[in-house]
């Protein structure tokens, strides 16, 4: 039974079926099966075969797009769940954003739900989210956390943008950066003076609770 929503999830996605993949995440909350389990090795396992079968040019980019939205579909059901899990108590304060020019929001979102899960209080300036919004976020909520979030190795450097732009407002010592997404590394972070990188949902959690001190 467990198992037969995981397939339906991931074959969803790798199907194309936006529909189909928006019914089993209804029938994942309904039965109470674990919500993150859904994500990873359901919803995520598929994204990952339509993501390679794209890479290797087997399938063109509106079937890509179609899966991504199913996805974001299924995330829009099962996240505010995972958001229920928390305890009240706020462990620390997270901006995050996928850096402008990038529209990828999935591992971001994915990894903005996690923290939120662990008692993070967390705020999401979306994707495409330009230097200005990072900063004034930051002004405005004073953050323990910055995560940025990049998929386009075009778009990495405005990380360094928004580091800069923190230096020149007297803000970077104030808060942790940590930074994701596939093309990044642990190099990356540290080539550009981020304090860390995470290069999962579940290893962004860990390093993130590091960072505040917990
Ligand atoms: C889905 C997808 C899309 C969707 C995005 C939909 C959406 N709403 O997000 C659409 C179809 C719109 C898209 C568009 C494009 N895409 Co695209 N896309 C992908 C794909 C298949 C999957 C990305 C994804 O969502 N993965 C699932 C999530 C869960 O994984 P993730 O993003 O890596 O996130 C995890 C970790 O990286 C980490 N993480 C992520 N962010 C953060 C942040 C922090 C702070 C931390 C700690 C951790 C962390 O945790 C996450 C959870 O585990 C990848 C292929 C791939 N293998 O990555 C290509 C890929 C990223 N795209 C690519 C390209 C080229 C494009 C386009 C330019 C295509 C085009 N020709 O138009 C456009 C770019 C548009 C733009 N300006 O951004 C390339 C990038 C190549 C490169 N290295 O630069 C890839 C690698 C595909 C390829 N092999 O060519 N794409």
């Amino acid at each position: 039974m467990a198992e037969d929503v995981l397939k339906r999830l991931k074959e969803a996605i790798m199907t194309y079926d936006v529909e189909g993949a928006v019914e089993a995440s209804k029938e994942v909350i309904k039965t109470g099966f674990d919500p993150l389990k859904a994500i990873e090795q359901g919803l995520g396992e598929g994204l990952k075969v339509v993501g390679e079968k794209f890479g290797a040019g087997e399938i063109f980019l509106p079937m890509l797009m179609i899966a991504a939205q199913a996805m974001k579909e299924s995330l829009a059901i099962l996240e505010p769940t995972l958001a229920k899990g928390t305890s009240r108590k706020v462990a620390g304060k997270v901006v995050i954003g996928t850096v402008e020019g990038d529209i990828h929001d999935i591992g971001k979102s994915i990894v903005a739900a996690m923290l939120t899960a662990n008692g993070f209080e967390v705020h999401d300036i979306g994707c495409d989210a330009p230097t200005s919004k990072f900063v004034e976020k930051v002004k405005a909520v004073n953050p323990d956390i910055i995560g940025m979030s990049a998929l386009l190795t075009t778009t990495m450097p405005k990380m360094t943008e928004v580091i800069n732009a923190l230096k020149k407002e007297g803000l970077r010592g104030k808060v942790k950066i940590i930074v994701g997404g596939a093309p990044v590394s642990a190099a990356w972070a540290e080539q550009i003076g981020a304090d860390s990188y995470g290069e999962d949902a579940m290893a962004a959690v860990d390093v993130v609770k590091k960072l505040v001190g917990k």
